[in-house]
Order: C-alpha cells, then structure tokens, then sequence
C-alpha cells in the first residue's frame, strides 16, 4: 500500500521527490500501524475538530475541521526564511549555513534529531487513556489536537531522516516507532518521557512544564546552521504555543475551581470534588523537576561542541541585545554542596553552561506563568499561593542530581529528604485520590466538578460546541 503523496500537506516538493516517496512509503504503514496501537485509545471513528496545517503561509497552518484522527493530514513544513541565512554564532560565524549534513557533524545531528523525534510520539503513548476520562469535550478536543501535532512533529523530523541522513536515518526512523514509553527493554531516550501521565492534573502539568522544554529546545534548534534543521523547528514552534496553552490554562482552571470553591465557604477541598492546593504544589514540583531534567546537565560538554560547531544555539541566539557576544566566551557560575555540607563554587566557561543557560531562560518563562495564576488566587483573597520548587530539588540528572536539596533549594540529607518526600511530591493516595476525580463528561458545554470552565471556546466557536462527535 503506497501513500497517497497529494494527502501529504507540505511544502517541500514531496510530490516530484521519488527517493522520498520511496522512503515515505515504506515508513507510513508502520506509523500508522504505531498510532491505532499507541495513539488515542478509542475514539480513532470519532469526528473531532482538529485544526491541521496545510500550508506555511499566515493562516495556513490553522485550518479548522472535523477529521477523524487516523484520516488526519499530518504535514511536512519548512518555514521559509526571508533572507540567506550564514552562521550567526559559535566557532564558524559568518560561513554559509548547511542545506546537507557535513560529514564531521552527522553523528551529533543525527543524535540531536533523533532524540528530539523520540520525544513526540512518547508524549502520545504517555496520553494514550486519557480520553476515557475527560473533563468535557472541549479538553477531550484539546487533548487528540495536542497528539495529532506530537505526530506531526514526529513526521518532521522523519523527514530530515529521510532526506538528509540516508540508510542509517531511515533505520532510526522505524526504531522511533518500536520504542516504547516506560518500556524497560525500550523505553524512550529521555527520562520525563517515561514518566507515566495518568490523569488530567499530570495532562495539565506535562503541557505546561514538560512542552515548554519542548519549545526551548525547538527555538534553540532553530538557530542552528543546519537550515532543514532550522527551517522546521521554527515551524514546529508556532504549534508548541497551543500546548503550552493547555497546560497554562488547564492548571489555572484547576486552581479557580479549588479557590472559587474555598471562597463560596467550603474548608476541605477533598469533601468538595476538587484537588486540594496541597496537591497541586506537589503535582507542580514533580513535573517541574522532571522537565528541568531535559534540559541535560548544567555542566555538558557536548552542549559546548553543540555550540562551537553551530549545530544548536541560545534562547533567541540572534539577539544581540540579549547575547552581545556570538562567540559565547565568558563564564558560568554555580553552586554545589558536597557530601559534608559545604558550599562548593563552580566556574566553568561559558560554552559549557549552554545547557544551564537554556533552562534560566525555560525557568523566567515558568515565572512568568506563575505570577499569573497566583494573580487568580490574589483575587479571590485567598493567602494561599503557588510557587515553583528550586532547579536543585528532586534532580535525576546534572550537577545536582547527587544529593538531595529541599524545594527552596537548601541542602538536606537523604534521610530528612525521605521524611519530607510525602509533603513535597504527589504520594500514591494524593495520585488516588486524584485519579478518583477522572469522571468523563461528554455533555457538550458541561465540566467536570474540579475544574472551571474555560473562558472562551475554540477558533471562535462557542464553549458548548459539540467538539468531539464520538
Ligand atoms: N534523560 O551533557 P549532557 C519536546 C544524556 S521536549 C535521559 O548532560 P546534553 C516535547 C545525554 O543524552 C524537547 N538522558 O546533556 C515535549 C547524554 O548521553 P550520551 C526535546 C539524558 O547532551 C512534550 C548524557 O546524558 N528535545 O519536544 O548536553 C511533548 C550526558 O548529557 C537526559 C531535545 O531534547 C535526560 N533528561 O543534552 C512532546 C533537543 N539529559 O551522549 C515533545 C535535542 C541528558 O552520553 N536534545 N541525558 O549518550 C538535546 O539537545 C540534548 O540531547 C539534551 C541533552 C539537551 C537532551
Ligand atoms: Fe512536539
Ligand atoms: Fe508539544
């Protein structure tokens, strides 16, 4: 069975490129064989109202439709830079980008694109169970639109595969489809990747924190000398802000239904139907922790070959203003605390510290979400607040990953840390409990009792829209 190359929105000349179609064609009866198994479990019949991207220009990537998901047109896009790009930072500045992969970096590309791809069809597996208990249609809808473009970015980054990295690139595109998300014989390549997401509130916290990472990575990707590369990170991006958006939105609805709640009188949360602020913080720390994982280590030295070869650059690289300096010289300081307690200051030049450098701009970027739900709480003028652990607590990898830190970032022993563990993260009963709540609500315009409805619709249309016809 050969694709039907017209169904494929792109932009990359798909229809007149026989050694891509070949490619292609071997590859997409796996995919979808991949999605009815770990795609959306149920609901592939249902007609949803999905917006699909069918062309690069403005407005192009957000036509609006019901689709049922397996007949969904997933695409492959570039943007289209206005100008010739030439390397903007690292070791080989001004020299002309890349169209095809240099010999010298083609492992380090190949590693960068594959783990990137791993992650998106991961995120899908992770989510597969989640329409089963949706807060309500709208969520339910936001949920199959948030897979669908996972997928796609997954068929982008195939693509760079199968363009530019020949038999061995065609090779890891299939194992993207055998690997598994908390698989202990193949699990994904990162570590929040097999994390389980087991009910909204984590759905919630993994769009908020864990894209974010997402849309970091991408915007640094999309610096790099590599144009294909480049070209379609940035295109990713624009879809990235939608799944941000679930997540923002998503824990804000939960913290005005838990403070709406506690303002009409109500003193246990757990008696009313909704998740208490004690499990939301939990619930926060673990996922912030988690996704400040993916940032590698703060100390990498491959992040600074990255750098130095142009292969991926800063948050906003082309900015002068906020990098003056394109060479990325300088130096990076941090703190550790060994094994006795004492203070340990770390210098390190700058390249190395790209990792650590992303994720202050990741970590601004969290804030700045925070003080918005937090404004929620000051108006209903509860004294209760939200805030985001330290980057030292609950680390599994980096500099801070070999001895326990409490969410203020204060050194403690593994024992105290143990102790404290149940106040800090989400405990088996916190998660119950939770999951206690999951009750599908498919009235159109109706949610779930822990969560307030959104403010508006989507794409214009109104909050009961029917956006799933199951
Ligand atoms: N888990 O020098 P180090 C998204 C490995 S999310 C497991 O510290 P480096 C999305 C590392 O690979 C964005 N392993 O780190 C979101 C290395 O292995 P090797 C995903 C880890 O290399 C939601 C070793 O440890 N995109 O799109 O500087 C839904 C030492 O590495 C982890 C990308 O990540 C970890 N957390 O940087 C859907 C961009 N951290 O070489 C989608 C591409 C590190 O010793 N990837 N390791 O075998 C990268 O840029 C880099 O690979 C990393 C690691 C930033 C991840
Ligand atoms: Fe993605
Ligand atoms: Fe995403």
């Amino acid at each position: 069975m050969s694709v039907n190359h017209d169904l494929i929105p792109n932009n990359v000349d798909l229809s007149s490129d026989k050694r891509l179609q070949r490619a292609l064609n071997a590859w997409h009866p796996k995919f979808m064989e991949w999605w009815k198994a770990m795609g959306p479990d149920s609901f592939q019949g249902s007609e949803v109202y999905l917006r699909t991207a069918v062309s690069v220009q403005a407005g192009g990537w957000a036509n609006y439709d019901f689709v049922r998901m397996p007949e969904y047109r997933w695409g492959i896009f570039l943007t289209p830079f206005k100008e010739e790009r030439s390397i903007h930072f690292g070791d080989n500045i001004g020299k002309p980008t890349w169209d095809e992969v240099p010999g010298e970096f083609r492992k380090e590309l190949r590693r960068l694109i594959v783990t990137q791809a791993d992650t998106e069809p991961a995120s899908v597996e992770q989510q597969r169970m989640l329409g089963h208990c949706a807060p309500s249609l709208m969520d339910m809808r936001s949920l199959f639109q948030v897979n669908v473009e996972e997928a796609r970015h997954l068929w982008a980054m195939v693509y760079l595969l199968h363009q530019h990295f020949g038999k061995r690139g065609r090779e890891e595109a299939e194992d993207l489809l055998i690997r598994r998300s908390g698989n202990s014989d193949t699990p994904r390549i990162l570590s929040t990747f097999n994390d389980p997401i087991q009910d909204w509130f984590d759905l919630y916290c993994f769009t908020m924190f864990t894209d974010r990472d997402g849309k970091f990575q991408l915007a640094a990707l999309s610096e790099s000398a590599f144009d294909p590369l480049a070209r379609t990170t940035k295109f990713m991006l624009t879809e990235e802000a939608y799944h941000l958006s679930v997540g923002e939105t998503g824990i804000g609805r939960v913290i005005q239904r838990s403070a709406d709640l506690m303002r009409a009188g109500e003193d246990d949360l757990v008696k009313a139907g909704a998740i208490p602020f004690e499990i939301i913080q939990k619930y926060i720390n673990f996922w912030f922790a988690s996704s400040i994982d993916l940032f590698g280590s703060e100390d990498s030295s491959n992040a600074a070959s990255f750098f130095a070869a142009g292969l991926k650059g800063r948050f906003d690289e082309s900015n002068r203003e906020l990098h003056p300096d394109p060479q990325g010289n300088g130096s990076f300081s941090y703190e550790t605390w060994d094994s006795e307690d004492q203070r340990v200051t770390h210098e390190i030049p700058l390249r190395r510290a790209m990792n650590a450098l992303l994720r202050d701009a990741y970590v601004r970027d969290c804030e700045r979400v925070l003080k918005r739900w937090n404004r929620i709480l000051e108006q209903t003028e509860l004294p209760v607040r939200i805030m985001l652990p330290s980057v030292r607590f609950n680390r599994r990898v980096g500099v801070y990953a070999p001895r326990c830190y409490d969410p203020h970032g204060a050194p403690i022993s593994e024992s105290a840390f143990e102790a404290k563990r149940d106040d800090w993260l989400p405990t088996e009963a916190d998660k119950a409990y939770v999951k206690s709540l999951m009750h599908q609500v498919v009235e159109p315009g109706k949610f779930a009792n822990w969560i307030s409805a959104p403010r508006r619709g989507v794409n214009k249309l109104p909050i009961d829209a029917q956006y799933v016809r199951i």
